[in-house]
């Protein structure tokens, strides 16, 4: 068997590393059995080099079993799925998708994370929910999903323990944008879940972690042929990610419009990128032929009601209290009975006439960031009430002083220069140029 040196020279020198080597490697994190500054000198060899897609499988598969791998009673048998997103701002679209793909009757053990840099988490979201608890052990994700069949919630302490360790090291080794290492983290993880088919939500745009089409097709590609490489059915949707998701940013904010939307009242860009992604997985579940059928299956357990039934169950199984889950989900919900709002709403106006072509989402977010949203270190405490309402949609006339975002903020009130960054966030022109819908296209295994 090679000695870890001699595993890190090999790929140093761009030779292709085998299974067994790569095994070596990842038992060796796992068992913590391996000097840090040889895990980090290997991730610098892997980002230096790259890897094939034989040996990204195997990197994979490793860190997939370096801890527990779930298992399903046998009747859930093709039904149970997960999305994946990598990142983007006000991208809600988890809230309303698991609840929405368990009243189809799939099982979705949705493992989320929580912020990274500008973008929101998921995991962040919820916890403006007074009660939800995002730690379920696998035993309480498994009742859950028998009971409602959607759970969303953080990584379990036995999942996949090399990536915990790699992960951390590749922020202190700059070697986070390496694909193989992207692929193996993120397939891993949901690997572990033992999944049917897993639909992949990969971003591109100013707002994104990929800036261009061509670097998301690039990264979505992999990812696919990772994850089908592990036997699960795997797609992806590339979709744009400039303008914020619908027209909330902010954790309590995103809530509320999640709710909304799971009350029928959602906005058309991100029902439709649900629907999209939900009629992914129903494809490659082989509930339905084809995509447009399973798009109208998931927009039908939204209008419907039964998404949003799924949602109040999923609240209650993971903590929150009866009460708090009906007044989130009733008709005409006051949410602020229940969520805390932020101390000031101040609104900022159009500075002239035309139409609204653009709102760069990465701006806006970088402001929300620093008053509150997100975090600079890990573990820091957010502010769940901060955030920013949309008054405007992309395309529409608008007339100079007219209101067109309401900022929410407590203590750490905005700067002149973080006001003046809000406006710049706006295009407003004398044209009314066309908007695509998020959805650029579609890969499937
Ligand atoms: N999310 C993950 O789970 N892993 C990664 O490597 C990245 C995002 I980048």
């Amino acid at each position: 068997m090679s000695s870890i040196p001699e595993l890190i020279r090999k790929k140093r020198d761009g030779e292709k590393l085998s299974e067994d080597e790569i095994k070596t490697f990842i038992q060796a994190v796992t068992n913590n059995d391996i000097q840090e500054c040889q895990i980090g000198a290997m991730l610098m060899a892997i980002w230096q080099k790259n890897m094939v897609g034989t040996e990204i499988a195997a990197l994979t598969r490793e860190m997939m079993t370096s801890g527990e791998v779930m298992l399903w009673p046998e009747e859930w048998k093709g039904l149970v799925v997960d999305k994946h997103s990598t990142g983007g701002v006000g991208d809600k679209i988890s809230l309303v998708l698991a609840p929405a793909l368990a009243a189809c009757g799939f099982k979705v053990p949705m493992i989320s994370g929580r912020g990274l840099a500008h973008t929101g988490g998921t995991l962040d979201k919820l916890e403006s929910i007074p009660g939800y608890n995002i730690q379920q052990s696998t035993a309480q994700i498994h009742t859950i999903l028998s009971t409602v069949g959607c759970c969303i919630v953080g990584q379990t302490a036995t999942l996949v323990p090399a990536d915990r360790v790699l992960y951390a090291l590749r922020d202190a080794t700059s070697t986070v944008d390496s694909l193989p290492l992207i692929a193996g983290s993120i397939i891993s993880k949901k690997g572990a879940e033992s999944l049917t088919a897993l639909v992949l939500d990969v971003k591109f745009g100013g707002a994104a972690l990929c800036k261009d089409l061509a670097s998301a097709k690039e990264l979505a590609q992999l990812l696919v042929s990772t994850g089908n490489a592990l036997g699960m059915r795997t797609g992806a949707v590339l979709s744009r990610m400039n303008a914020p998701i619908g027209h909330c940013v902010g954790n309590s904010l995103e809530v509320i419009e999640s709710l909304e939307s799971l009350k029928g009242n959602g906005p058309e860009d991100l029902m439709d990128l649900v629907s999209s992604l939900g009629g992914i997985l129903m494809v490659m579940t082989g509930l339905v032929s084809d995509q447009s059928e399973g798009k109208k299956r998931i927009s039908e357990a939204v209008t419907g009601g039964a998404a949003l039934s799924k949602f109040q169950a999923m609240m209650e199984a993971q903590g929150v209290a009866k009460e708090t889950a009906r007044a989130l989900c009733s008709a005409h919900s006051d949410y602020y009975s229940v969520l805390r709002r932020a101390k000031h709403q101040r609104e900022l106006k159009t500075q002239k006439d035309g139409y609204i072509q653009d709102v760069d989402g990465l701006l806006l977010a970088e402001v929300l960031h620093k008053l509150g949203t997100g975090r600079v270190k890990a573990g820091e405490p957010i502010n769940h009430s901060v955030g920013a309402e949309l008054l405007v949609s992309l395309g529409q006339k608008v007339i100079k002083g007219a209101p067109w975002l309401r900022l929410h903020y407590d203590e750490r009130a905005p700067t002149t220069e973080q006001l003046d960054a809000l406006q710049h966030s706006l295009t407003v022109g004398p044209e009314q140029i066309t908007h695509h819908s998020l959805v650029a296209e579609v890969l499937l295994p």
